[in-house]
């Protein structure tokens, strides 16, 4: 039913297959029968990228002639996830390749499951990025994303005796078919070297860069289509290749063995994605690859623009770079050295230019997140970026100076920080270098002006703004969830793919029993389907008639894993210590995937934990099946797509104040769980949208949370006054999960203890208490299946279409 008002295919069954066996012949060289799957998935894609490529030539040419803004959205990471099912959707060709497949006796989804994914990123930050791509191009937008082609992406996460071993990510072991790379089109990237004096043509003096030595950029380019639109947008992601002035003159020297070293250096910009997520190590291979994909974004960007004859005072009602966090902020001097080096415009016109262009969005509240990179490895690899920056902090500080008379603030709002090593501080160069600055969440933007940011708020109010996030509900809803899809379109048509917030034309049928029932039967369903992926992906078996209580994320302190996992160990303590009767626990399935940042210490103690009290409980008689802990590893967009459809309890249970917005929150919410969750990030608007009834709100508020910290917080008094608590803990620390190795986990402990910065032990006791009441509401089907339909119906407003309306409103098309 859900294809009747999807976009009408460009190719019938027969065509297909015709096309189909065609690129199985003349591109991979087979005939049918010797095809391997490969093969087969390399045509399937060749097949349903020609209507593609047919509307992106289209989009080009009329993007062209408008003339308008393009909006180019710069960011390190974009987690697309698999791609095959997203462009059968946007082509309306999914029924027509099931067709024709299958008289060839080929199933579509073996070669729908055959795809890596491409993981060119770590978390929300990257995948709200590829969400923010795929509402450009549905709304029509002239757009480009820019990023990085890692040759590795986030690496693959396994487990060994229950600790996490990272493996790298070979996805382009075998090549991809959805790319299309242009290496006569590549650019030369200069790093290093020294700052001249010179004069330039008009007889004034001036500086000049010569770098020390070059990688080519070559543009990779992926396609980006719309739903229901014509619109077919571009990704295009920077591969780094040695540049032959580079080694030439190695070379010949005869020294091969020193030119293929050189090689490799330039090659490794490129190579990998690093998978930290919340401390930046300040390393100079990550400032290299800031710097490869922002300067060749950026050149390729002003270059077409200054082609159609737009000029230079002109571009920024032509151009908007959109900084997805600091990572690209070495955009704002690049430009500056483009306009004023390259292009000889003066100083001050290159100035306001640039600050008219960039736009930047901050996505962390935690102070050791924000990156700075230390002068000396910056002025090496960057001198001349280096000296531009020191010219703008400091005709922005005479000015800051002028303006309060505060020499205090001036210390404070200055780009280059002296202690306790001299550094630029890249959040304060984006916030001085960028026309807007937004938060992710109401209340992420609001803690951003009041500490992070507060002195450049106080100086500029009108400067910072908020968009909150969203996710598209294409691949969240559309495509991962086909059972819940039908009903909807159904019940209120099939509009809400396109404008979700027609999703509150449900609302009446939260009091209709027989569309409860149904509801009800996509949900079991969607439990019965992720319980078959788990046993065969990960040989876990699971009761598919139990709550799904799914956390997803990141591993961090903040995002209080440890917490959750305290409410488990907690339920099986009181068992055991009879003051709980396993038949007074609701079945209920403990779902989490994480991955951890390879050199962050406690989040991977705290796996090898989570896997150590699974095995422990899984097996225990005492529990009588009642509650089992599944944690499968390399937790992914694939993973996600089949896992949040089932979840019945979203845990989004972060320290009040930590975290930025979330973008699972909202994933969960949309596919009718309910949230267990503090009033953080977008948790906040999750609540009053969906009404405290349809919410299971705990925890300290961030005010709560703050006054705590100052009065001096002491983890271990509640653990003293908490019986259970102390229950679960002592049962930790006694060995139980470790074969009576007291020592296993002892560093867990001991933090908890005296150091628990995320303060889990503060709130623990409302959690718990919290967690009874989703017990007897889940007891009561009927009540429990009308939140759920409401937390769908009142959630419309989270579509990454909206957010990215909220951008044109207030950032990009503002004024
Ligand atoms: C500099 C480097 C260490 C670094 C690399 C990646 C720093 C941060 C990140 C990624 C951060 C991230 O994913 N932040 C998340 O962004 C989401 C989208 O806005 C938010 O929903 C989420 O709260 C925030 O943690």
């Amino acid at each position: 039913a859900a294809q009747d008002h999807e976009p009408s295919p460009a190719l019938d069954a027969t065509e297909f297959v015709r096309v189909f066996t065609n690129e199985l012949q003349y591109t991979r060289g087979v005939t049918l029968p010797q095809a391997s799957n490969q093969d087969k998935y390399i045509a399937l894609v060749r097949t349903v990228l020609r209507p593609l490529i047919d509307r992106w030539q289209a989009t080009q040419a009329r993007q062209a002639e408008q003339n308008g803004k393009t909006v180019a959205y710069l960011s390190a990471e974009y987690l697309l996830g698999p791609q095959t099912g997203n462009a059968l959707l946007s082509t309306g060709l999914e029924d027509t390749a099931r067709e024709a497949l299958s008289t060839l006796d080929i199933d579509l989804d073996e070669l729908i499951a055959h795809e890596i994914e491409p993981g060119l990123g770590n978390g929300g930050l990257g995948r709200l990025a590829a969400c923010f791509i795929d509402s450009l191009a549905t709304k029509d937008i002239s757009a480009i994303g820019y990023g990085i082609r890692y040759n590795y992406g986030i690496f693959r996460q396994t487990f060994v005796n229950g600790h996490q071993v990272e493996q790298p990510d070979t996805w382009m072991s075998h090549g991809t078919p959805w790319e299309i790379t242009h290496p006569e089109l590549a650019q030369p990237i200069g790093f290093a070297g020294r700052v001249e004096d010179t004069i330039n043509s008009a007889g004034q003096p001036a500086r000049k860069w010569v770098p020390g030595w070059y990688v080519q950029a070559v543009p990779c380019n992926y396609l980006v289509p719309g739903y229901g639109t014509d619109t077919v947008n571009t990704l295009r992601l920077w591969s780094a290749r040695a540049a032959d002035e580079f080694n030439l003159h190695i070379f010949n020297s005869g020294d091969f063995e020193n030119a293929v070293r050189a090689r490799t250096y330039a090659e490794n910009i490129s190579n990998v994605l690093y998978p930290e997520d919340s401390t930046p190590q300040g390393k100079e291979l990550r400032l290299q690859q800031q710097y490869f994909f922002v300067a060749a974004s950026i050149r390729d960007l002003v270059a077409r623009t200054l082609e159609r004859g737009v000029s230079y005072a002109d571009l920024p009602q032509h151009i908007t770079f959109q900084l997805n966090d600091t990572h690209p902020v070495v955009g704002i001097p690049e430009l500056m050295r483009l306009l004023v080096d390259d292009h000889e415009l003066e100083w001050d016109d290159a100035w306001s230019i640039t600050r008219e262009i960039f736009n930047y969005t901050c996505h962390t509240l935690l102070p050791e997140a924000l990156e700075v990179w230390p002068v000396d490895l910056f002025g090496r690899l960057l001198p001349r970026h280096l000296e531009i920056i020191y010219r703008i902090n400091e005709e922005f500080l005479n000015e800051v100076r002028l303006n309060t008379g505060n020499e205090l603030l001036v210390r404070q709002m200055s780009i280059i920080q002296e202690q306790p090593f001299r550094a630029v501080r890249m959040a304060h160069l984006a916030t001085v270098g960028s026309r807007r600055v937004n938060g992710v969440a109401a209340l992420h933007s609001q803690l951003l002006k009041d500490n992070v940011l507060k002195d450049f708020s106080a100086y500029w109010p009108d400067k910072f703004t908020n968009v909150t996030n969203g996710v598209t509900p294409r691949r969240f809803v559309r495509l991962s969830n086909p059972e819940l899809s039908d009903l909807l379109n159904d019940a209120i048509g099939t509009g809400w793919v396109r404008d979700l917030s027609q999703l509150s034309q449900l609302e009446p049928l939260a009091d209709d029993s027989g569309f409860l029932e149904q509801f009800a039967l996509v949900k079991a369903h969607n439990k019965s389907r992720i319980a078959a992926v788990l046993a065969a992906r990960d040989g876990i078996e699971l009761p598919s008639d139990a709550i799904y209580d799914v956390m997803v994320k990141r591993l961090h302190e903040y995002k209080r894993q440890s917490l959750k996992l305290l409410h488990v160990v907690s339920l099986y303590a009181r068992v055991l210590a009879g003051t709980l009767n396993a038949e007074d626990i609701e079945p209920r399935v403990v779902v989490f995937g994480a991955k951890a940042a390879p050199g962050y210490r406690m989040a991977k103690e705290t796996i090898a934990l989570i896997n150590a009290v699974a095995a422990r409980i899984n097996n225990a008689p005492e529990l009588q099946g009642r509650l089992k802990i599944a944690f499968p590893a390399n937790y992914n967009v694939t993973l996600a797509e089949k896992l949040i459809p089932a979840a019945d309890l979203s845990e989004q249970i972060s320290l009040a104040g930590k975290e930025a917005s979330g973008t699972g929150n909202m994933k969960f919410a949309l596919n009718g769980a309910l949230t267990v969750g503090t009033l953080d990030g977008a948790n906040v608007e999750i609540h009053e949208l969906v009404g405290d009834e349809n919410f299971f709100l705990f925890g300290m508020t961030e005010p709560d949370a703050e006054s705590l910290a100052q009065a001096g917080y002491v983890p271990s008094k509640f653990y003293e006054k908490d019986a259970d608590l102390k229950l679960a803990i002592d049962l930790i620390a006694s060995g139980a999960f470790s074969n009576g190795d007291r020592s296993a986990f002892e560093s867990i402990v001991s933090d908890w203890l005296w150091h628990d910065r995320f303060m889990a032990l503060a709130d623990f006791r409302s959690y718990l208490d919290i967690q009874t009441k989703v017990e007897e509401k889940y007891r009561d089907k009927a009540a429990w299946n009308r939140s759920a339909v409401l937390n769908v119906a009142r959630t419309g407003f989270f579509s990454s279409d909206r957010s990215i309306q909220d951008y044109l409103d207030r950032i990009w098309m503002e004024k």
